[in-house]
């Protein structure tokens, strides 16, 4: 995460964060940033966005629960056109019970994930090996992601999704399974109304999830932010993302681990 770009004034990475926190609030997208002269941010500026966007949320209440990576999974990448892993934060505010239902009308253009997560019982932080990462790790689980863009059409360069906090808007977690479960090829499906829409293995998330897992220590260290025990950390998606629409049941199975859904309100 190397660029000089001249950093931009606080004042400036304040009002895109107030820009993109409005969007999620009120459901309403907004127009890339970089398709505006001038709205291309560096990276490291995009991750000062994402912080300050989060401090608003912060200060409306909400409290950290942990890390996403995203785009971890060629078929993720290939599917928005962006190859490059990005890390996001997660809220409690943004935890959806297993087996509880959604408003469509409550985002943008909301999609689901195929993902597994970590639940880490010490602090992480730097360059891990997946190895050294695990021994982190207090419980894996398999997980929804319900991502929404807050730009247009579902359109972004990697600095406006980085400043988007990824597109990171939900997630529903299943039941937690013991750390030393092997994750390296599990089958995922995702289904629709008992319909499968997407199906993968937790190989295609960076060849491991535990990779995965020591990438989010890494993009922590970068970005100044802190992984603290009992934080969650989303892995990423096996496949592509799916859009919902209202009276959609959603349901993902992940090998060895179990199931976990959400329905969306009709
Ligand atoms: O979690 C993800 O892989 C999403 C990362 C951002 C790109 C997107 O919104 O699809
Ligand atoms: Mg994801």
């Amino acid at each position: 995460m190397v660029t000089k770009a001249k950093k931009r004034p606080a004042a400036e990475i304040n009002r895109i964060a107030k820009l993109l926190d409005d969007a999620q609030r009120k459901a309403k997208p907004v127009p890339q940033l970089s398709s505006k002269k001038g709205g291309a941010l560096s990276i490291e500026d995009a991750y000062r966005v994402q912080d300050a966007a989060i401090k608003l949320r912060l200060k409306r209440g909400d409290t950290r629960s942990g890390v996403k990576m995203g785009l971890t999974s060629r078929a993720k990448a290939a599917q928005m056109g962006v190859f490059d892993p990005v890390y996001g934060r997660l809220t409690t505010g943004m935890l959806v019970q297993d087996g509880d239902s959604i408003s469509h009308a409550g985002y943008c253009h909301p999609r689901v994930e195929a993902e597994v997560a970590y639940l880490l019982k010490s602090p992480m932080s730097g360059r891990l090996s997946p190895a050294e990462a695990m021994t982190h790790v207090e419980a894996v689980a398999p997980a929804i992601e319900i991502i929404d863009s807050r730009y247009a059409n579902f359109k972004f360069s990697l600095e406006d999704v980085v400043a988007d906090n990824t597109s990171a808007s939900g997630y529903v977690l299943g039941q937690w399974a013991r750390p030393d479960t092997d994750m390296s090829n599990l089958g995922m499906v995702l289904e629709f109304n008992g319909r499968a829409v997407e199906i993968g293995s937790s190989a295609a998330i960076l060849g491991h999830p535990g990779r995965s897992l020591a990438e989010a220590a890494r993009f922590a260290a970068e970005t100044g932010d802190e992984l603290q025990p009992g934080y969650i950390v989303l892995a990423g998606a096996a496949a592509a993302a799916v859009a919902l629409s209202p009276g959609i049941s959603v349901k993902l199975t992940v090998e060895a681990l179990g199931s976990v859904g959400f329905n969306v309100e009709a």
